[in-house]
């Protein structure tokens, strides 16, 4: 846990979620400002900032907030039409919160290349 992180605040309940899943290592909950009908952002219970700082060690948690994610996205019913995951890591790439986080997005049909 880190004492200045939003989702770090989410997690322990200090802020509230709307969580959608979580289990022992991952904590699941919807976006405050949705870009798809489907938005649920999934993230690792141990603060990790951003892809930059994850390490070989953390190859399995990594592995079990795509696999949340594929869960989640079938429990909202988005898996068939399809849906996309999303790691925004540093500024350029559009992340504003420094705490590892895939972004849920479904429900919609997307375009790309993205924005
Ligand atoms: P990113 O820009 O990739 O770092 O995504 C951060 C996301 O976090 C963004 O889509 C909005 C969301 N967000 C920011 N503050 C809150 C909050 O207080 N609650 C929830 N549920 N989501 C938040």
């Amino acid at each position: 846990m880190s004492d200045d992180c939003l989702f770090c605040k989410i997690i322990s309940g200090e802020i509230q979620g709307d969580v959608v899943y979580q289990d022992d290592d991952v904590y699941a909950f919807r976006d405050i400002n949705p870009q798809a009908p489907t938005h649920i952002l999934i993230v690792p219970k141990r603060h990790i900032p951003s892809m930059n700082e994850a390490a070989s060690g953390d190859a399995e948690l990594l592995g079990k907030l795509l696999l949340a994610a594929a869960r989640i996205a079938k429990d909202e019913g988005v898996s068939e039409d399809g849906y996309r995951l999303v790691i925004n890591t540093n500024r350029g790439a559009g992340q504003s919160v420094f705490h590892i986080h895939v972004h849920l997005l479904g429900g919609r049909q997307m375009g790309w290349p993205p924005g």
